[in-house]
């Protein structure tokens, strides 16, 4: 089935926050910080205020004199709206301006006077602990360093005695950087404070429009029902839109100040340098195993940079996400990580870009440290997977570090994968190329990586997952209407996955209505039921069995209907797709239709059952959902240049059942491109004095089809046993699984030069020092 919003889409008529338009309708902007690290010590707006078309200047005093000046993160942190005492990193937003226009918004930022003293900045996060470190948080009581949280799981003393009894170890250390979602639509608010009801929208971009709602509330001490916030169309979001940012605080405060409706949107620069940036975990691995290749155990350190404030979007009980699951898809004896969260003079963020709450790097880890392991026993990477993979008996197969692995079957999907890309082919192949490449007679070097990665996505149980003290359930509302058409209403919100088709179609699966007569609702807080929103994979996973379970009650009540509409016993009647018949006679039947209007009739109901076709439901799932993939990628290296060119990707995924597979396999090439982005070209980078040096598309380097090859898709299905349909989330198994496996293969093209691990992204230049034997430089 054809996506139903693409009738908007490709015609132009989507309708994003930078498309409404409000009468009387203010602009803001945001005056942000030329340095990673400096003390205000003083503000002067005079100049901007007396701009004829300024009609307001906000700065950390004026919030500060509203009890606005902080406000909480996700992560049980607080950061700066505007800045008071310091500045933290630059770009951080230091004042707001609300002109008539745009561009006399920006225009009257430059006539605002700050005056700063520099500071030492705190840029590389292995040293934000040293003694001799500026303290970033000050602003803390009794702050006297820059530690966050420490944060361990598995078992150390029995990994200790894993690695101690072992053949083998092997150890490397990795960084997993700095990188940013960039969706294509950048960030931004409209506040509209209505001074005669008291009611504040704001549409906005977001990805948890109750989330934020409750936030706003809790900050601003409005009562919920007087706050609406409404995500219309987003262009991306990636996890960019999770967290609340300072701009979306100003319009909402500009609005008060000004009584006017304010909008911000920020620049594509802005949204580079100032919001949710994703991973920056510097990781120490070790692998254990015997000497013929069976892996014992896994033991990890990671340093984890946040940024000037801890802002990352984490359940409460997991502040390195899920990065626990770093044991991946393998049967090992024992794992044991630590993970250390320290402040620098950079943006928060750390939830973003597919990262299914950290396991990005939890795979890229366990994928990179098989590899480095297969480099060592100079045994075949796939065949060393293929050895150690859990194997389909064993599920539900709880982890060493406390997960439950519903369903899965990994050595069909990683078969079918070698199988796909022709796997001992290209291995003769690059043995007669390395033949060319030893006798000097070809510089073409050709590289072949494997991945395989296991996911867990669908926060998620109640007990165990919570953002900010809200439990991760999430609503849903069905409502049948007489003539059989129907409307469902969702707490989650879509950035482009489709949404208004994928849940349509499981409610047309379930009752036999039409995917076209059914319309779902979501991102407006006062039209849809409460819940925690759309990231982490969690849509299909929970709003998904939501959607299930309420379509199921309605059948339930369209039977007691249909009974009383033919007269017979409930129990006598049989369901099949879109209508109830007497179970021995099925010319005796009613249709889902037939049934809608009878149910809003004068039809006599039985005693106790309502009239009209409707249910609600509130999803607590009993666990997460664990998608898995086989990925292969074949690289063409130039020794010379140390330019990469992927030439083939065959990803093999397996997301249980699949309700729209031209929708997952969308979200699987998205996912893969990002991969390639990632692996070859993407890095925030930052110098010596924390100035950010990708601040622009020039800089900071999104893949095109150009750097990618035509994907080779296939599938298995192993459903979820605990998910009404069987389906397990799709949106990030393609990003958390294709970095590893285009690392992987680069590195394996380089394996004749001794080149065992380089970090990410393998630029030409770092595949050029690589092969040169000399330490990059950036
Ligand atoms: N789907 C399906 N069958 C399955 C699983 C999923 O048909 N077995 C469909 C779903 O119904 C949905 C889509 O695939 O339409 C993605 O579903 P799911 O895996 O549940 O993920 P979410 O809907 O919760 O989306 C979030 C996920 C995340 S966290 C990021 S980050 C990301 C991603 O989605 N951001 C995206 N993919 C994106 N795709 C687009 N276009 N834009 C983004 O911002
Ligand atoms: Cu981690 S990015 Mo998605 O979960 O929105």
């Amino acid at each position: 089935m054809h996506r139903k919003e693409d009738a908007r889409f490709i015609r132009g008529h989507g309708n994003y926050v930078d498309d409404i338009t409000l009468s009387g309708m203010l602009h803001g902007a945001v005056l942000r910080s030329p340095f990673a690290h400096a003390k205000i010590t003083s503000i002067d707006t005079t100049s901007a205020e007396a701009h004829p078309k300024v009609r307001a200047v906000i700065t950390g005093e004026t919030l500060a004199g509203l009890g606005l000046a902080w406000m909480p993160t996700l992560s049980h942190d607080v950061q700066a709206v505007l800045a008071t005492d310091k500045v933290r990193f630059q770009g951080q937003e230091v004042a707001f301006v609300i002109a008539e226009d745009r561009y006399s918004a920006r225009d009257a930022l430059e006539l605002i006077d700050v005056d700063y003293e520099p500071l030492p900045p705190v840029v590389d996060a292995r040293k934000a602990l040293d003694a001799d470190a500026p303290v970033i948080r000050d602003d803390l009581e009794g702050r006297t360093d820059n530690h966050i949280f420490d944060w361990e799981s598995g078992d150390r003393e029995r990994t200790d005695e894993v690695f101690a009894a072992a053949d083998v170890v092997a150890e490397q250390d990795m960084l997993y950087p700095r990188v940013h979602p960039a969706p294509m639509e950048t960030c931004g608010a409209i506040a509209d404070m209505d001074p005669i009801t008291g009611k504040l929208t704001v549409w906005t971009t977001t990805q948890a429009p109750h989330a934020h709602r409750t936030i706003y509330a809790l900050v601003a001490g409005l009562p919920e029902h007087k706050i609406r916030v409404v995500s219309p169309d987003i262009g991306g979001g990636f996890g960019n839109k999770v967290g609340i940012y300072p701009g979306y605080v100003c319009a909402v405060v500009g609005s008060i100040v000004t009584g006017k409706p304010v909008k911000w949107v920020e620049d594509r620069s802005e949204n580079l340098m100032s919001t949710s940036f994703a991973r920056d975990y510097h990781m120490h691995g070790e692998i254990a195993s015997t000497s013929d290749g069976k892996i014992l155990g896994i033991r990890v350190r990671v340093l984890a940079d946040h940024g000037a404030f801890n802002g990352t979007a984490q359940p409460t009980k997991f502040p390195a996400g899920f990065f626990g699951v770093f044991t991946g898809s393998y049967d090992i004896e024992a794992a044991h990580c630590s993970v250390t969260g320290v402040y620098t003079n950079k943006a928060p963020g750390g939830v973003a870009y597919a990262c299914s709450f950290r396991i990005t790097e939890a795979v890229y880890l366990v994928e990179r440290m098989v590899d480095v392991l297969a480099y060592d026993l100079g045994m075949d990477p796939a065949e060393l997977r293929m050895r150690n993979l859990l194997r389909p008996e064993q599920f539900p197969y709880h982890s060493k570090t406390g997960w439950e692995y519903d369903s899965g079957d990994y050595p069909r999907t990683l078969r079918l994968a070698l199988e796909k890309a022709g796997y001992d082919e290209l291995r003769s192949e690059q043995a007669q190329r390395r033949e060319l490449n030893a006798s000097g007679r070809s510089k073409d070097l050709m590289g072949i990586g494997v991945a395989f990665f296991t996911e867990a996505v669908g926060a998620g149980p109640r007990k165990h997952m919570d953002i900010l003290g809200l439990g991760m359930a999430d609503g849903a509302e069905l409502r049948v209407h007489p003539t059989g058409k129907a409307v469902l209403r969702l707490s989650c919100q879509s950035q482009g996955q489709g949404h208004e088709t994928t849940f349509a179609q499981i409610v047309a699966e379930e009752l036999g209505i039409s995917p076209d007569d059914i319309d779902v609702v979501h991102g407006d807080t006062d039209q849809t039921p409460f819940g925690l929103g759309t990231y982490g994979s969690r849509s299909t996973p929970v709003s998904g069995a939501a959607t299930a379970v309420v379509a199921r009650r309605v059948r339930e009540r369209a039977r007691i209907v249909a009974s009383a509409m033919l007269e017979v016993n409930p129990v006598d009647l049989e369901w099949e797709k879109g209508r109830w018949f007497v179970k021995g006679d099925p010319e005796a039947g009613k249709s889902i239709q037939d049934i809608a209007m009878a149910a809003h009739s004068s039809l006599e109901l039985p005693e106790g059952v309502e009239g009209h076709l409707d249910a609600a439901c509130v999803y607590n799932p009993p666990n997460l959902t664990y998608p898995f993939g086989a990925y292969l990628c074949v690289v063409d290296v130039d020794a010379e240049t140390g330019q990469v060119k992927v030439r083939r990707f065959v990803a093999v995924d397996d997301c249980g059942v699949r309700i729209n597979p031209m929708i997952v396999e969308g979200q699987v090439h998205g996912g893969l491109a990002d991969g390639v982005g990632m692996a070859l070209m993407q890095v925030m980078a930052f110098d010596e004095d924390g100035n950010h040096l990708g601040g622009s598309f020039m800089d900071y380097l999104l893949p095109t089809s150009m750097e990618c090859p035509s994907w080779e898709l296939g599938e298995t299905c192993t459903p979820s046993p605990h998910h009404p349909i069987g389906a397990k989330g799709i949106g990030e198994s393609a990003t958390v699984g294709s970095p590893a496996a285009v690392v992987n293969a680069v590195l394996d093209a380089l394996k004749p030069y001794g080149v065992r691990h380089a970090d990410m992204p393998l630029t030409p230049a770092a595949v050029w020092c690589a092969v040169q034997g000399s330490p990059l430089r950036t």
